[in-house]
């Protein structure tokens, strides 16, 4: 007989008519084995899927180039199907489940003639975690497949626990033809299921990780009581050697992969990495919130890497231990046939390839390396891993860190007054936008809690839902606001941000020790100056003041956008948050209408 895997793989084979099937056990053997398949056999826009690069500084390197439309996440084509367009809000694409089994069964019927499928068991959090979850991917490409190895824990331990289940996450993923007219990511959060089309970039691509980690997984938690998060996870050591675990959510590429990493600037302050990315938090039997990384590597920012911003990631890309690691869209340098980027460290190589693969001709402006292009690489070559990653349980979070790109308004770094005054810290939680979606850059638009382009379900309900697990918890963890971006009269960063951001971490854990007493402002809690370690960095005072100054007009503009954010989700927008709303407009002199 056959199990419930075997015969959904059998009905997609049907579908989509690959030449062969090939179950993957996610085996470095198997990782070569595809590579040079990726090399030899399968192409993408004209070039090998696979390019061998130099690993003499950089080990196990291998290349990818996309096809040049399909170098980010496309919100305008990812949705979700649930029954009922409410239930996705106006945060989230709709499509009737109906309608989009239609269009994408046209779509998938007989894409992968001539293909192999690829048939990925693997887990999303350690096989023994009870919070952990077992899916299967089917994919027509192998950089998809040997990027899987990376990011996820595949092979025999998930098969075993599917076993003759039922109970797997399906995604189905074919890369079609790359034509933007025929590309769809597709959720199907009553079936647990995602189907992806027409796009071979990591967020479209890998199954596992937006689409499911974040969308369908927020839905299976407003469900069972979790929250699925845009957020790294770090064990900050301090110079006792208590460990303190914060979890932290910035939009895509504003300093999660950063942070998580960081090399501390103060003396005796270590960071311990567990997450970069994704976090899932649960309620622990002890009524604490805890923590885990379903994933299991990196797929970070190439450009702006170095050993004087990341200096773990640098090392993290040349450990040897893992096989293998990829750059996806950088440069490549042709003298050594090493992979390069925009502020790597060293001289600008005299002779360079760009993403496209043409010529580099610095003189016209262009970069070298698309600016969202990208390392996948494991966890496992991290020096900074946390001897807790593998914990089963998680660890238990004391710090939630919300933020985003602010060039103004918003303070380094404050305190929510409780648990309630910290969710509407993340509801109006507003970012510049970057490289990491294709859209307009530089646009200010609110991204509540890191979850606007993640969030499965309406994003009124999400509100609602953190308020509930907040009381639900014993002991929540304190909430904070960070900004590591506001600028200076002549754009530039105020704050010399990475390594130093050590300091600010520093505060929030006296904080959370209650080492430290804090000032009562309109906007939060905020640090009295004397408790921020400034010590050995070059900044004047005036500038310090700047990072933290509150001009109560120029928050006008801010609230009427925050109101008409907030007001789109109606009736779903709890109360509580109005409530909280209200009460920083009265303490900033402001009357607002809500
Ligand atoms: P995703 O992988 O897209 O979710 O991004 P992320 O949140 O992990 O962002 P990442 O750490 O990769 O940083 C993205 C960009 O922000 C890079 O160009 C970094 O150099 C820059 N960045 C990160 N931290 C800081 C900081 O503290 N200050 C400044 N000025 N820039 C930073
Ligand atoms: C992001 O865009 O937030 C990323 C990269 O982390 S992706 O996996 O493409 O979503
Ligand atoms: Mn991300």
């Amino acid at each position: 007989m056959a199990t419930p895997l075997e015969r959904w793989v059998e009905e997609q084979a049907k579908l989509t008519q690959p030449s062969k099937i090939y179950w993957c056990d996610g085996t470095e053997a198997e990782a070569k084995k595809l590579i040079k398949i990726g090399m030899k056999e399968e192409t993408i826009n004209g070039h090998p899927v696979f390019q061998k690069l130099n690993d003499k500084h950089w080990p196990n390197a291998y290349y990818h180039r996309s096809h040049p439309n399909d170098v980010a996440r496309t919100e305008q084509l990812t949705f979700v199907c649930h029954p009922a367009k409410e239930t996705a809000g106006p945060n989230n694409n709709w499509m009737d489940p109906k309608e989009a089994k239609t269009k994408m069964t046209a779509l998938f019927d007989g894409c992968m003639k001539g293909r192999t499928m690829y048939v990925m068991p693997y887990m999303m959090g350690h096989p023994k975690s009870p919070y952990a979850k077992a899916c299967v991917q089917i994919t027509d490409n192998s950089y998809v497949a040997v990027s899987m190895r990376i990011m996820t824990r595949m092979g025999k331990e998930a098969l075993d626990r599917i076993g003759s289940s039922e109970n797997f996450v399906r995604g189905l993923h074919s890369v079609g033809d790359l034509h933007p007219e025929r590309r769809f990511i597709i959720h199907f959060p009553q079936e647990n299921l995602v189907w992806s089309f027409g796009s071979g970039y990591g967020g479209n691509a890998l199954l596992g990780k937006k689409c499911f980690a974040l969308r369908i997984a927020s839905c299976m938690g407003q469900k069972e009581g979790w929250l699925a998060e845009h957020m790294l996870i770090m064990g900050v050591e301090d110079p006792k050697g208590q460990v303190t675990y914060i979890a932290a959510a910035f939009p895509s590429a504003c300093g999660k992969t950063n942070l998580a990493l960081m090399q501390s600037a103060l003396p005796g302050y270590k960071v311990w990495t567990l997450g970069d990315d994704i976090a899932w938090l649960n309620i622990g039997p002890d009524g604490r919130l805890y923590a885990i990384n379903p994933e299991a590597g990196f797929f970070g920012v190439a450009p702006g890497t170095s050993l004087k911003t990341n200096p773990k990631m640098i090392e993290t890309l040349k450990n040897k231990k893992f096989f293998p690691t990829l750059y996806t869209n950088t440069a490549i340098d042709n003298d050594t046939n090493e992979p390069w980027w925009e502020g790597l460290d060293g001289a600008v190589p005299k002779s360079v390839t760009d993403w496209q693969g043409n010529a580099w001709d610095p003189s016209k402006g262009t970069k070298a390396a698309h600016a969202n292009s990208r390392f996948t690489v494991s966890i496992l070559n991290c020096p900074t891993l946390s001897k807790e990653f593998d914990n089963p349980q998680g660890v238990p979070i004391s710090a939630i860190i919300v933020g985003g790109r602010r060039s103004k308004l918003i303070p380094l770094v404050m305190e929510a007054f409780n648990w309630q005054h910290g969710v509407f810290l993340g509801t109006r939680t507003g970012s510049e936008t970057t490289a990491a979606a294709a859209h307009q850059l530089g646009v200010l638009r609110r991204d509540p809690m890191a979850m606007l382009p993640f969030c499965g379900y309406n994003m009124g309900d999400y509100f609602a839902h953190w308020l509930n697990v907040g009381k639900k918890l014993k002991n929540p963890p304190k909430i904070f606001s960070v900004n590591w971006f506001r600028t200076d009269e002549t754009s530039k960063f105020m704050w010399p941000g990475f390594g130093d951001n050590i300091r600010v971490i520093k505060w929030i854990i006296d904080r959370v020790q209650g080492k430290v007493v804090a000032k009562e402002t309109a906007l939060g809690l905020l640090p009295d100056l004397k408790d921020l370690d400034l010590s050995g960095l070059n900044i004047p005072r005036e500038t310090v003041d700047k990072l933290f100054s509150i001009d109560p007009p120029e928050w006008t503009g801010e609230l009427q956008d925050i109101e008409k954010y907030l007001s789109q989700f109606g009736s779903r927008t709890p109360e509580a948050i109005w409530e909280e709303y209200r009460s920083l407009a009265e303490k900033l002199g402001q009357s607002v209408s809500k």
